[in-house]
């Protein structure tokens, strides 16, 4: 398989669940400013949208969709630890997290507050909904470690999706569930490699 990401961008979540799997894997860095590959391609020509995550196969075929990503990689594993089996209730739970994550967080945060001409009503508007976004996920962390019990692929997209407040100055202090949830997701030892292989940690 092989990984087309850039660093510290959604294809983390990706990143993460390959290295807890234990996958092996190639990984291509993207230039998202230039959209070319490492190697100098134009990464619209690999990519329908020009978007990282990408992850080819073995077979040579080429997938896109952080949320698809996830399940497939967790599929991987004979476990599926990071998952659930087909139709359990914690299956269930993995996939609900993963869609609230890609269209409550993900889609509020991209395009919106990574764009520096957004209008401050619109910047207002997303932030007034994520705060309560942030709100609902400081409760139920508040009870448990992770969104569906066990740690899944979900944390790991809510990992790299809500560790952006960081990258934006977005203030996480009126959540310290979700402060303390980054912190431990953030010292798994998959999870610290990644990180660094990124360059985001050392
Ligand atoms: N719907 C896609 C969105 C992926 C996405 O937003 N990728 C961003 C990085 S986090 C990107 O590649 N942006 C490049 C661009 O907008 O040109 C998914 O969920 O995987």
């Amino acid at each position: 398989m092989k990984l087309y990401y850039a660093p510290g961008a959604c294809s983390l979540a990706v990143h993460i669940a390959l290295r807890e799997i234990g996958a092996t894997f190639d990984s291509v860095a993207v230039d998202l400013a230039k959209h070319t590959a490492a190697d100098g391609s134009d990464f619209h020509d690999i990519s329908p949208r020009g978007y990282v995550p990408l992850l080819q196969l073995d077979d040579g075929s080429r997938h896109t969709e952080v949320a698809a990503l996830l399940q497939h990689v967790a599929d991987l594993d004979p476990g599926q630890s990071l998952i659930g089996a087909l139709a359990s209730a914690r299956r269930l739970a993995v996939i609900e997290w993963l869609a609230f994550v890609s269209t409550e967080l993900h889609k509020a945060f991209s395009p919106w507050l990574w764009h520096k001409e957004t209008a401050d009503s619109t910047r207002r508007a997303v932030e007034d909904k994520l705060d309560l976004r942030f709100a609902e996920m400081d409760a139920l962390r508040s009870r448990q470690d992770y969104l569906a019990g066990e740690y899944s692929v979900a944390d790991a997209y809510a990992f790299t999706i809500v560790n952006w407040a960081n990258f934006l100055a977005l203030p996480l202090a009126p959540y310290p569930h979700q402060q303390s949830y980054l912190a431990r997701v953030a010292e798994r030892p998959r999870v610290v490699e990644a990180l660094r292989a990124e360059g985001l940690a050392k």
